[in-house]
């Protein structure tokens, strides 16, 4: 889209139920900020929204482990989080939350018009449902095996591992993650959106239209989903938590009564979405302005970051609602791999991650040095921005490591960038006195001609890999401009025509310089500074953007207003005017010593640790020989009868078939298992562990259960049937 009239620009809605890590900022925060900085430096009417998605089954499990409500888990981890951007520059127009009541009005708002114009279907089916949580098992409330890539890791809407999008249906060994159990099919009515009748639209705006423009990693993605065949979504859940389901969806009376819509809620995902369109509402009453031509005008470009894992959702869901309602459709959804830190994948249940958060505590907030100074906040989250930028997995997966970290700050940031400003003001500070030298026109050469043209080359590159989102590559052109300004000051050497005005210098032949040699010098060294000064301020203009700390300390070191970093003066050669004086120099960045990478090291090593001991002290047993094990018999027993033992909340009274003996055994977990479901199950027994009693009862043996962190238990059974009696070793 060629200068549209307006720009709409989104970051992915992070779930409140938890800090978020720098990968999730390498994603889908820091591009969106640079090219949103970059619009507005450009003069563009634009507006950047994001904010807290606060619903789905993510948010009561949170609140379950921290032990507290899910309002406190939404309130707790929005405002961290909307801290930890503002701390690290990224600075939306505005953060909103999902819970905010606009928010409900307009996601059922949009359900209702979707709803009534048809777009929707009513299907009764069987769902997975926990008859001890009473709950039915959406989502993040249902865990199993990924079909996928055989994790255990898989939820009910996507697997951890693999991050395939999944249905409950397709798990392996599905168990509820609410008891722990397994649960069991009831019915139930959801509403659906029939994907596949949209599949020519989704061909031709996608796989045709945009094959070119779009990143071949998200055209790819949606091929697969497209030619996959497009399923209906459910596009609404029991649960109590989210977006009530509007009651007043006339539809409701074909397919199902009135009641089945109550205790639902909109699919978070169908709701979160909306939330980009609430948050432009609550802008425009903010500011006074419309919000309508940003989602109805054709001529908004709106563009979507977010990270690979919401690519379905940004490119084929939401596009779809979106046209149903009439609105406009994505120009654009720079979707952005993964991060992986320090040669590992970043995990929260291992604790392998480098939360905003760390980096905001350890270098941001610790240096407690002013902003200005080198080192002081604003440098260390240039700094963060300026790696996280070099290394963006926009292409393919990509690596975090500190020691990168610490060459891209020191061999580049501080020894290329950092030294070209820095030579330029003590030289003419020493040179010429602190003030803008003139350029005097007749002494232009080709190297100055270069220069020149490389300044200019450099903001139409720039520009163009801004527009096509490839921000790594727009990074390395800034850096690669101010490697080409000390190349340049290396090729004038001003320092050697400073000698040459000392009172007592003599030339070649060692005769005294004259008067006239001296003005020439004096002309050379003006000239090499003029060129080096505006250079240095067309920095300062194409930094900006990525470095938004760092173009603002050079304007107090040149003394100029904000304003100077409009875009439209960048190639200009006319940035600081003759003869105006100049800060004296001061360090843009400090090198990141070996010992504070270390550091860095061992926490995230000592972090790991600290999880994994945990988990072993948990366990911890002395060592033992087989010996000691061969001690243990163990069989598969058949039970064939199973009753609940009176007066008592825990016992179960199992008789079980060994092949060729019967006996009772007395086993504590009737909490987690029926009499009923017990019977004709196969279970694993030691048989030869001492009999007791229990309530009067004699046990001849031990079930064996395997149980969790959090108290869920299951039976160790056979994989298939065997017979009974079949030893286990
Ligand atoms: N909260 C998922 C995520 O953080 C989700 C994004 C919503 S964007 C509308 O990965
Ligand atoms: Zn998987």
């Amino acid at each position: 889209m060629e200068s549209p009239k307006r720009y709409l620009i989104t970051s992915a809605l992070p779930y409140a139920n938890g800090l978020k890590h720098i990968g999730h900022l390498a994603g889908a925060y820091i591009p969106a900020d640079i090219y949103v900085r970059y619009l507005k430096a450009k003069g563009k009417d634009v507006v950047f929204v994001c904010g807290s998605d606060e619903h789905g089954t993510a948010i009561p499990i949170q609140a379950k482990k921290e032990g507290t409500t899910p309002q406190a888990i939404i309130d707790k981890y929005h405002f961290a989080i909307k801290q930890d951007f503002e701390d690290l520059h990224i600075d939306f127009d505005i953060y909103h939350r999902t819970s905010e009541p606009i928010h409900h009005e307009t996601a059922q708002a949009f359900f209702t018009k979707l709803n009534d114009a048809g777009a929707l279907e009513i299907k009764e089916s069987e769902q997975f449902f926990d008859e001890e949580a009473n709950s039915f098992l959406a989502d993040r409330f249902i865990k199993g095996v990924c079909p996928n890539c055989k994790s255990d890791k898989a939820y009910g809407d996507q697997c951890e591992n693999c991050g395939r999008t999944l249905s409950p249906d397709e798990l392996i060994n599905p168990v509820s993650t609410l008891s722990g159990k397994k649960p069991i099919k009831k019915k139930t009515s959801h509403w659906y959106l029939p994907l596949g009748k949209h599949e020519d639209f989704l061909k031709k705006w996608i796989l045709e239209q945009h094959k070119n423009d779009w990143r071949t990693t998200v055209v790819g993605q949606c091929k697969g989903w497209i030619e996959g065949g497009l399923k209906s979504r459910a596009v609404t859940r029991d649960l109590d938590w989210g977006v009530k389901l509007p009651v007043s969806t006339k539809k409701i009376a074909t397919a199902v009564t009135q009641e089945s819509a109550e205790g639902k809620v909109l699919y978070v995902w169908f709701d979160a979405p909306i939330g980009y369109i609430s948050a432009t509402k609550q802008w425009a009453l903010d500011h006074e302005k419309d919000w309508r031509p940003y989602w109805q005008d054709a001529d908004t470009k709106l563009v979507h970051f977010i990270g690979k894992d919401n690519i379905v959702f940004h490119c084929i869901i939401f596009p779809i609602m979106l046209k149903l309602h009439g609105y406009i459709l994505p120009d654009n959804v720079p979707a952005n791999e993964f991060l992986n830190l320090e040669g590992d994948k970043m995990s929260t249940s291992r604790n392998w991650k480098l939360e905003m958060r760390d980096y905001i505590n350890d270098f941001v907030k610790k240096d407690n040095l002013p902003n200005g100074q080198a080192g002081g906040g604003d440098q260390c989250v240039d700094m963060l921005r300026y790696y996280l930028t070099q290394i963006a997995p926009e292409t393919k997966d990509s690596e975090f490591t500190w020691k990168g970290f610490q060459d891209a700050v020191n061999s580049e940031l501080v020894s290329i960038f950092g030294n070209f400003i820095n030579r330029t003001w003590v030289l003419m500070h020493k040179l010429c006195n602190g003030k803008v030298p003139t350029f005097h026109n007749e002494l232009i050469d080709d190297i100055d001609k270069q220069l020149i043209t490389d300044i200019k080359e450099t903001k139409q590159k720039i520009e163009a890999l801004l527009e096509q989102y490839k921000f790594r590559e727009a990074l390395f052109e800034v850096i690669e401009l101010s490697r080409k300004g000390n190349q340049y000051m290396q090729k004038k050497e001003p320092w050697i025509f400073a000698k040459l005005l000392a009172a007592d210098a003599k030339n070649k032949a060692g005769e005294p310089i004259s008067p006239a040699e001296k003005e020439i010098a004096q002309q050379k060294i003006d000239n090499a500074l003029h060129l080096c000064l505006q250079l240095s301020a067309n920095l300062a203009i194409l930094v900006n953007p990525f470095l938004p700390g760092t173009a603002k300390k050079m304007l107090y070191m040149m003394k100029v207003v904000d304003k100077m970093l409009e875009w439209k003066n960048a190639g200009s050669l006319k940035l600081l005017s003759v003869g105006y004086s100049l800060r004296p120099p001061e360090l843009l960045f400090r090198k990141i010593e070996d010992a504070e990478i270390e550091a860095q090291v061992n926490k995230l090593k000592s972090n790991v640790t600290a999880v994994a001991d945990n988990t072993k002290k948990q366990n911890a047993k002395p060592m033992i020989q087989f010996d000691d094990f061969a001690k243990l018999e163990l069989k598969v027993a058949s039970i064939t009868a199973c009753e609940k033992v009176e007066k008592t909340d825990k016992l179960l009274k199992i008789e079980v078939d060994l092949g060729n003996e019967k006996r009772t055994i007395v086993s504590g977990i009737a909490q987690y298992f029926t009499a009923e479901e017990m019977v004709g199950k196969q279970v694993v027994v030691v048989t030869n562990l001492a009999p007791r009693k229990m309530k009067g009862i004699e046990s001849q043996g031990m079930i064996l259960t395997a149980e969790d962190e959090d108290g869920h238990l299951q039976l160790l059974t056979p994989e298939n049937a065997i017979s009974a009696g079949a030893t286990v070793r």
